[in-house]
C-alpha cells in the first residue's frame, strides 16, 4: 500500500469512527420504551466509549503526525537552496536571496537524488507554491506568505521539467501564475 493510500485509509477509518460516535450518542439519548429497557447507566458507558475513542485517536495520530511534511528530510542538509518570492502574478526563483525591491528570477537546475530546500515567501498577498511533475501530478507544496519564509525540503528522484503553480486564489490572473525548473 502506498503512503497516500495508507493515509487515506486512516482518514476513512476515522470518519467511520466519528460516524459511530455520533450514532452512539444519538441512540443513547433516545427515551427507553419502558423502565426495564434502554441503557441502564449511560454516563458510565459513555465514559468507557470516550476512553476507547481517545486511545484509538492517540494511535492514529502517532502514526500520521510523524508522516506530516514538517519532518521530511529534516535530518538531511540541503545540497542546494532555492529562494522563492511569489507575487501577483509570478514566481521569482533564485539561488541568491531575493531583493524585494528588485526581484530577479533565474533559471534553476536541481540535481536529482539530492535534497533541495526552497525558502518560500510572498511579496504581496498569500500565494501557494505547488510543484507538479511532468505528468501534472502534485509532488509537494507549501504556502507563500508575506512576512514569513516557509522552508520546503524535497528530494527529486525523477529528472525532467517541473512546473510551479499557485494554489491560492490570489487575484484575477491567478490561473496564469506559473513557473518551472529542471531536475537533471
Ligand atoms: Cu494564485
Amino acid at each position: 500500500m502506498k503512503n497516500h493510500e495508507f493515509i487515506l485509509t486512516l482518514f476513512l477509518a476515522s470518519a467511520v469512527l466519528i460516524g459511530a460516535l455520533f450514532y452512539y450518542i444519538y441512540s443513547s439519548s433516545l427515551k427507553p420504551k419502558s423502565e426495564n429497557e434502554g441503557i441502564q447507566n449511560p454516563t458510565q458507558k459513555r465514559y468507557f466509549f470516550f476512553l476507547v475513542y481517545i486511545a484509538v485517536f492517540a494511535i492514529l495520530f502517532s502514526i500520521t503526525i510523524p508522516k506530516s511534511p514538517y519532518y521530511l528530510f529534516a535530518d538531511k542538509a540541503p545540497d542546494k537552496v532555492v529562494y522563492v518570492a511569489a507575487k501577483q502574478f509570478m514566481f521569482v526563483l533564485s539561488e541568491q536571496a531575493i531583493d524585494a525591491k528588485n526581484p530577479k528570477s533565474e533559471k534553476i537546475v536541481i540535481q536529482s537524488g539530492k535534497p533541495v530546500e526552497f525558502r518560500v515567501t510572498s511579496l504581496d498577498v498569500n500565494h501557494g507554491f505547488a510543484i507538479y511533475n511532468s505528468k501534472a501530478e502534485l509532488v509537494t507544496q507549501t504556502q507563500a506568505m508575506p512576512g514569513y519564509v516557509n522552508r520546503l525540503r524535497w528530494v527529486f528522484n525523477e529528472p525532467g521539467t517541473y512546473n510551479i503553480l499557485c494554489l491560492e486564489f490570489c487575484g484575477s490572473a491567478h490561473a496564469y501564475m506559473r513557473s518551472s525548473f529542471i531536475v537533471k
